[in-house]
């Protein structure tokens, strides 16, 4: 049979079910990667599951979150990840090394294999022929473990590329188009596969750019095929050795094909407040613009950077602009440090910020109030710069400096200033120093625990009947950052206790409390909701904190998969309605109950609910498979692996 590249990634690593469109399978996960900011849950997991030591291949986990190191919390939550991954058999990158994604697409990631990453932008991998998904920590946890990673059997879309980007036009106006093709939601169970003539024009960065913001779109993962520029890249990173080709079939079949001609894209920007709302920089030409922010994973590799020093040297940014710059990685910093591109930013008047995740989760760097904000990162939810009426603009280096120099959109095509057609690297410093690959003490090192490092938080068996309370109704596309906001709060996520107060902290500050009363009560808190409920961030404690605060159930439209992957994981019911109408019968405050609510989710029957203010009935769906259904009668996935 004629397979495409993501068919022979899953058939090659698939042990538990079959390839059929929609039903769940099990596949081996060949590598993992953590960040500090979902990773030490994820280890505090993995040690609470009584796993001895990693089965995969390789795991990695990387300090790039939470680097700003007000007071003692982050410091602490970064020696308990090093010594924790030197018990296990855990690669360390040290906080300094880089954006988790960035590092892992240059030191580790290879062609045709399995990756899982606690975190959404996983898929970056696809840009250097990886299958590579974003999921919860406990997920993540349980591969590192040996077990499988459940999802299910996706529809392939193929992007068919022709033609060649034009000069100032990138990879970051590539995937813009396809969000402006796709949008935000309805992607789910969808995994991309790029191919066509276009692609041998893209660059591994350039590709990686590309799959990183699929996620964005909802998609589980896109993947390019691992040709003669990916062997390219790899040997200039010293790793020819790890390279493979893939390519699909002549002949393979896909779900839709998408055609896309690079030669016809301009520059373009996602405006406020989402990835999906995409406009033409010429409609935007002449607004001014406060700050420029400049790296992130999803544009932050030596080009980009070389890029940008390019377009700024000789020149200086302007008064009313401040712009940031941070180099994705200790190996792109150090290159353009020694290219003297480093120089340029500096003389130009660029701030230089640290190498890791920094203003894109807002704990730093948030722009003055009602400002206009440019950025090359992957998401302009509201609020998540830090500063809560700031506009901010997702646009790619190009487009960015050229904004910085003259304070407001520029079309780059129209801006004068000479291209710079920056090439690819024959050979990349290689300097693996802030890797510390786990050594002979292995199961004897001690495990630090400083007072920020809690117990991960347990749950009951799910409850016979539900005797529950709307506590919340909220829109169409809530994100994981309404649920669990990040930035100043980011801190908080190895403290549960702590951390839960802030749930929907932008949405209604009194959530929390009247949640913690209510369960005190012993009335089962659920939150009801619109279509596309938790997109964005793979961050689990957007359904462990509401764990915490006695959530027994979300009803939504629609929801985006790694939340609700997360939710059942943390033994919160996602029920979507049978009649989407529905939900607009239903007010916070309402009582629902159900009788044979945890009888009706084991045997996978229609979740009757009674709405004891109208006395209607609700029709819920909970369509889940029988592995699934016992994670979720067992009160989560922690207790089905104990067995408690
Ligand atoms: C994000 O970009 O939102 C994050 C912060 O990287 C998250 C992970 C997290 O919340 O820790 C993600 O994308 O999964
Ligand atoms: Fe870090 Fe931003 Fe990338 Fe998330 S999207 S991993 S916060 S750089």
């Amino acid at each position: 049979m004629k397979q495409n590249i993501v068919e022979k990634i899953l058939a090659s690593h698939l042990k538990e079910g079959e390839l059929i469109k929609g039903r769940e399978i099990g596949i081996r996960i060949d590598q993992t990667l953590t960040q500090d900011a979902t990773g030490t849950m994820a280890y505090l997991q993995f040690e609470a599951m009584g796993l001895k030591e990693i089965k995969t291949d390789l795991s990695v986990s990387y300090v790039d979150h939470n680097t700003v190191q007000i007071g003692f919390e982050n410091a602490d939550d970064h020696k308990y990840l090093q010594s924790v991954a030197a018990k296990y058999g855990v690669v360390y990158s040290r906080p300094g090394n880089g954006i988790c994604h960035q590092v892992h697409l240059e030191r580790f990631g290879k062609p045709g294999t399995t990756l899982l990453g606690s975190d959404s932008h996983t898929p970056t991998g696809g840009g250097i022929g990886q299958v590579a998904i974003g999921a919860g920590g406990l997920d993540v946890a349980v591969a590192m473990g040996g077990g499988l990673f459940y999802t299910a059997a996706p529809k392939v879309y193929l992007v068919r590329l022709a033609g060649e980007l034009q000069p100032w036009v990138a990879a970051k106006d590539v995937v813009l188009k396809m969000l402006e093709t796709l949008s935000t939601k309805g992607n789910v169970g969808v995994m991309l596969e790029y191919g066509g003539p276009g692609v041998k024009k893209l660059s591994v960065p350039q590709r990686a750019t590309i799959a990183n913001m699929g996620a964005e779109m909802g998609v589980t993962c896109s993947v390019f095929p691992s040709d003669n520029i990916t062997k390219k890249f790899m040997k200039a990173q010293g790793r020819e050795a790890d390279w493979s080709e893939l390519k699909a079939d002549r002949g393979a079949k896909y779900d839709r094909v998408i055609d896309l001609d690079l030669s016809a894209l301009e520059p373009m920007a996602a405006c406020p407040h989402s990835p999906g709302i995409v406009k033409k920089i010429s409609e935007l030409e002449g607004m001014a613009v406060d700050q420029v922010c400049i790296g992130s994973c999803t544009n932050s590799s030596f080009k980009d950077m070389m890029t940008t020093a390019e377009i700024l040297k000789g020149h200086t940014v302007n008064r009313e602009v401040s712009l940031g710059i941070a180099p994705g990685s200790r190996q792109v910093l150090q290159m353009l440090a020694r290219k003297g591109a480093l120089a340029a930013m500096l003389d130009s008047g660029a701030r230089l910020l640290e190498s890791a995740c920094g203003f894109c989760i807002g704990n730093h760097f948030s722009p003055k109030s009602g400002s206009v904000s440019l950025r090359t990162n992957n998401r302009n939810f509201e609020g998540r710069s830090g500063t809560a009426d700031a506009q901010v603009y997702l646009v790619s280096p190009e487009v960015a400096a050229v904004a910085a120099l003259a304070g407001k959109f520029t079309d780059p095509r129209k801006s004068g200033i000479k291209y710079p057609a920056i090439k690819e690297p024959g050979s990349f410093l290689v300097d693996d120093s802030f890797l510390i690959k786990p050594g002979a003490e292995g199961a004897a090192t001690e495990i630090f625990r400083g007072p920020n490092i809690g117990e991960p938080p347990s749950n009951e068996k799910m409850p016979e009947q539900l005797d529950g309370e709307v506590m919340l109704v909220v829109g169409d596309k809530i994100t994981t950052d309404h649920i669990m906001p990040a930035g100043a709060r980011l801190k908080y996520r190895s403290n549960v206790p702590k951390y839960a107060q802030f749930v929907f902290e932008n949405v209604d500050a009194t959530f929390s409390k009247r949640c913690l009363e209510s369960k005190a009560a012993g009335t089962h808190n659920v939150i009801v909701a619109g279509e596309s409920y938790g997109q964005g961030s793979s961050r689990e404690h957007a359904a462990m904190c509401p764990m915490y605060l006695g959530v027994k159930a979300v009803l939504a439209k629609s929801f985006e998969r790694i939340h609700a992957a997360n939710l059942l994981n943390f033994g919160i019911a996602p029920l979507t309605f049978k009649n989407p109408a529905d939900y607009d019968a239903l007010q916070a405050g309402d009582k629902l109950t159900c009788g044979d609510w945890r009888a009706s989710a084991a045997e996978g029957k229609p979740v009757m609910l009674k709405n004891a203010r109208t006395g209607a009935p609700v029709e819920c769906v909970c369509a889940l498979s029988a592995r699934q259904r016992a994670i979720l009668t067992a009160g989560g996935l922690l207790n089905h692996t104990t067995g408690k």
